[in-house]
């Protein structure tokens, strides 16, 4: 799927801004609010959670529908063109209506949906908008929720809901089983954007190295096989039969010549072309994407088709698994970095633009070189960024949660299959020409220790859908809790070896010495088994401003210590490839006895300030590089 950009064939409207509000109170939908302007509303900022937007516990805790509305009004010279109203991400299940009418409905909250409107709408009018979110979780929604237990940190009263929201929402309540606060409404852009009649639908660009050349592979999808009859544009809908059909698949020799591709080098001069369809473009002499601090290069793919035009950056790298490492253009990587999350005060999980280029700062003053998108896609931006920042991602589905204890089998209990098969795709579909996306991760700490069986067939089928859906075949993972490790058929087959550990947190609380012990007899377990392996988490919870001179834990000076032990522990592994501390920066999460005003594992405090361990992982990740830390003659391939 392409993302909006307006160039001399395509305009880009933005309905961001304030719009009007209201809470479900469970009569939304059978009464229709789409149909009238909504009564009682309130203010809203979009994009942004609405949960933080007001003082109310209501907004905070609210569990089911909200309803968006604005006025639009499409302007009378867009006239003949195609128009798409394009939703970034509305958390988690969305419902879209124009002038009552609905338009598309959308499950899942972090990945874009869209919908053609040319028949929709006049020109030169305005038209309705409402967008209803629910927020409800369940087991059969990624990520997951709880159902018939009170809380993520489990319940003190089996089978008692918590008595507030029992009373107020009829029986429902929202119990994520996962801990980060489960932010919802519009949380990224809507747009409204055209093409002319004939349109590119999506492109795919497959980059390759040959000697000092770049090889690119490229597909290009085009639509636009009818003309769109549009209210009021009567000579379009007149033109209907001298449409050619023109669509991804069975166009005609004539009908393919009319793509041509460009490759534009950063300066913009065009460096090589191509002529259809579908090819192999060969690049002279390419410069490589590198990630910071090398220099991540971005080549232009210019698209014309008939009067459309779309422009695409990419990079020409390489990903691949080889042995124990993990090559970057051919050089084993390491990854510097962090699990993160996108959360921050007011906007709770909205797109906020400026925290972005922060954070990005922030990696490059602690010299990281990557994130993991834990625990769900993130805003396109944020991608786009990395590219062209030379950051590194693993990217990963909403899929966190699964698993309900070691009495219920999940995978033969709820039905996700096929909605994670959704969310797969639709994330492939979206991120695949990223070439700061290296990896996949199919999801996060799913229960694979209690019915092993069940989850290798339910994380196998997952592992080789994502090598069929990316056109670039990047490494595919699935990030493993903290568990009995030789029980679990599955992390052991995935392409790198991602774990999430608490050795001296979690478990062996505040040992150090223990917690190395422990982590070493694990780390002799995959060593034998000859795959990558790297942290996706490890961190310890810590207060900013708690200091000690014996450091205990949630003290900053525990937090440096617990790092600089364990990763003295990883640096003896030549099979390690990468550490990612658990977390970036505080974030919100479910209240619960564990938790003092959200997650602490912070490296960075909510407002971005630095806790002692970033200045700790300063240093140390200052001296070590990208490629070739660990000495690749001693890797075990
Ligand atoms: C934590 C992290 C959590 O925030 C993240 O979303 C997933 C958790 C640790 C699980 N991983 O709690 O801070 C640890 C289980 C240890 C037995």
């Amino acid at each position: 799927m392409l993302y909006p950009r307006e160039n001399r064939a395509r305009a880009v409207m933005n309905l961001d801004g304030e719009w009007s509000f209201c809470l479900d109170d469970g009569t939304g939908l059978t009464r229709h609010w789409e149909r009238e302007p909504l009564k009682n509303a309130e203010h809203i900022a979009v994009p942004a959670s609405y949960n933080d937007q007001k003082d109310k516990r209501e907004y905070r805790n609210h569990c089911g529908w909200v309803f968006y509305q604005r006025q639009v009004t499409v302007p009378a010279f867009y006239r003949g063109q195609r128009l798409f109203l394009r939703m970034d991400a509305v958390t988690n299940n969305a419902m879209v209506w124009l002038d009552g009418s609905l338009v598309c409905e959308h499950r899942g909250g972090f990945l874009p949906f869209e919908v053609e409107i040319t028949d929709r709408v006049l020109p030169g009018e305005a038209a309705l908008l409402t967008i209803a979110a629910d927020n409800r979780i369940s087991h059969s929604t990624l990520p997951v929720g709880n159902e018939g237990t009170t809380a993520f940190f489990g319940s003190d009263n089996p089978g008692v809901p918590s008595v507030e929201a029992a009373k107020k929402w009829r029986g429902q309540q929202n119990a994520p089983n996962f801990d980060f606060f489960n932010y919802a409404g519009i949380n990224r852009p809507v747009r409204i954007y055209t093409t002319p009649q004939r349109y590119i639908r999506d492109l795919e660009l497959v980059p390759g190295v040959d000697g000092s050349d770049g090889l690119v592979r490229y597909r290009v999808e085009t639509g636009g096989d009818r003309c769109s009859r549009q209210p009021g544009n009567a000579e379009y809908g007149e033109q209907d039969g001298n449409c050619e059909t023109v669509s991804g698949a069975g166009q005609t020799e004539e009908q393919t010549g009319s793509i041509q591709i460009e490759i534009l080098d950063a300066q913009g001069s065009m460096v090589a072309r191509a002529l259809g369809s579908s090819g192999e473009i060969r690049i002279p002499r390419a410069r490589l994407w590198q990630p910071r601090p090398g220099i991540p290069y971005l080549y232009t793919a210019r698209v014309t088709y008939g009067e459309d035009v779309y422009e695409q950056t990419f990079g020409i790298r390489t990903v691949e698994v080889k042995g124990t490492r993990f090559l970057i253009n051919g050089e084993p990587f390491y990854f510097k970095g962090f699990g993160k999350h996108e959360d921050s005060a007011f906007h709770g999980r909205g797109l906020d633009f400026c925290l972005n280029i922060r954070d990005l700062s922030l990696l490059d003053w602690i010299h990281a070189n990557s994130f993991r998108t834990s625990h769900y896609p993130y805003a396109e931006e944020m991608y786009e960024l990395c590219d062209k920042e030379g950051i590194v991602i693993i990217d990963e589905t909403p899929a966190v949660g699964i698993g309900a204890g070691e009495a219920v089998n999940p995978y033969e209990t709820f039905p996700l299959k096929e909605y994670h098969e959704q969310v797969l795709e639709e994330l492939i579909r979206r991120d695949k020409n990223h070439p700061s996306v290296v990896m996949w991760s199919l999801g996060n700490e799913p229960d694979t220790e209690h019915f092993p069986q069940s989850a290798y067939d339910y994380w196998r089928a997952l592992y080789d859908l994502a090598h069929d859906l990316d056109p670039q075949n990047r490494p595919v993972t699935l990030v493993c809790c903290q568990n009995d490790y030789t029980r679990d058929i599955v992390t052991r087959t995935m392409d790198v070896v991602c774990l999430n550990r608490y050795y001296g947190w979690y478990n062996l609380s505040g040992d150090l010495d223990a917690a190395c012990y422990g982590l070493n007899l694990e780390l002799d377990f995959w060593e034998l088994q000859g795959k990558p392996v790297m942290f996706t988490e490890y961190g310890a919870d810590t207060m900013s401003g708690v200091h000690m001179t014996v450091p205990e834990m949630f003290s900053e000076e525990f937090q440096a210590e617990y790092l600089d032990r364990i990763d003295r522990e990883l640096d003896k592994r030549s099979f390690f490839i990468g550490e990612q501390v658990w977390n970036f920066a505080d974030y919100a999460t479910i209240q619960g006895c564990m938790r003092v005003d959200g997650n602490r594992k912070g490296v960075f405090t909510r407002d971005r300030r630095p806790k002692l361990a970033a200045h700790f992982l300063r240093k140390r990740w200052a001296d070590i590089p990208n490629f070739g830390y660990k000495n690749p003659e001693t890797a075990a391939d």
